[in-house]
């Protein structure tokens, strides 16, 4: 069938999901959703990942599985699309190749497809990472120094750039969230400073989605707890309001973490302190 011009509108306006089977995207999934269809702001929200979706597609949505590293398959995944929450890739530390082809190589497809697809804007995934040499307790925000925890929050600060980059050459805006602990609950002394609630999650994404002229920006992505130590720099300007806290938890939790004079527990990165080195000893 040929399609007509009003076919190709449509086309042009969906919405990409990546990451769309893991935790983060069975959370943003639905939300996603309720702006896709007839009458919404996407035509249809298009899932990708490189394994199967927990759930059947649904009226409004696509299933798109596409490896990353795949530059070909990452062009045709971006046909068509409007914008992205990119959620893709290696979500942890470890050993340095699969984070470079995921997240390092993976991001340099995502960008480019974009350009030549005229994708106009991108919610990036980014970490806490970024920043987790940092001690616990310093207040930070996204205009300090980057100081990443290992070759996974190098990654991140890859994509950061990527989202400059592309911003400022071709015009394609990124919201860089650099998550906190995205979990139900907090489950250690740590999250009561780090947690990022679901709920508050979907908040985050929605808003870095819809606000108005945002250019490149970098903002931390976390809940209410007082405790915190990330700045709301960025969240006015995204309409980001959290509503959750993590404090409701600190009896439960305080004590629980690794050993105080680790560097898991003086460092913010946490357990992530605790991995590497991956590549040979002397
Ligand atoms: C992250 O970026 C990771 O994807 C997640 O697994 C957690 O480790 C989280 O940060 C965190 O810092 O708690």
């Amino acid at each position: 069938m040929v399609a007509t011009s009003t076919d190709k509108l449509a086309d042009s306006r969906n919405l990409l999901l990546t990451g769309a089977a893991g935790v983060l995207g069975r959370v943003l999934r639905t939300p996603l959703g309720r702006l896709c269809g007839a009458g919404q702001t996407y035509a249809a929200l298009r899932l990708s990942d490189r394994v199967a979706l927990s759930a059947a597609v649904g009226p409004h949505e696509q299933d798109n599985p596409c490896e990353l590293a795949d530059r070909r398959a990452m062009e045709s995944l971006l046909q068509g699309v409007a914008a992205v929450v990119h959620l893709g890739g290696v979500a942890v530390e470890g050993p340095f190749e699969p984070i470079c082809e995921a997240n390092i190589r993976g991001v340099f497809h995502l960008y480019e497809a974009a350009r030549l697809a005229g994708t106009r804007r991108i919610v990036l995934a980014s970490s806490n990472h970024a920043s987790g040499c940092y001690p616990q307790g310093q207040p930070i925000g996204p205009a300090d120094l980057p100081r990443p925890d290992g070759y996974y929050g190098v990654s991140k600060l890859f994509a950061e750039q990527m989202a400059q980059l592309y911003w400022d050459r071709y015009g394609i805006e990124s919201v860089c969230l650099r998550l906190g602990t995205v979990a139900a609950e907090p489950q250690d002394r740590r999250a009561l400073s780090t947690w990022l609630s679901f709920a508050d999650l979907e908040r985050l994404v929605l808003a870095a989605l819809s606000a108005k002229d945002v250019g490149c920006l970098t903002v931390y992505g976390v809940s209410a707890n007082p405790a915190r130590w990330w700045s709301e720099a960025g969240w006015e300007q995204l309409g980001y309001r959290p509503q959750d806290s993590a404090e409701a938890w600190r009896e439960q939790v305080q004590h629980l973490g690794p050993p105080a004079d680790s560097l898991m527990a003086r460092l913010q990165g946490g357990s992530f302190l605790g991995l590497g080195p991956f590549e040979r000893q002397p």
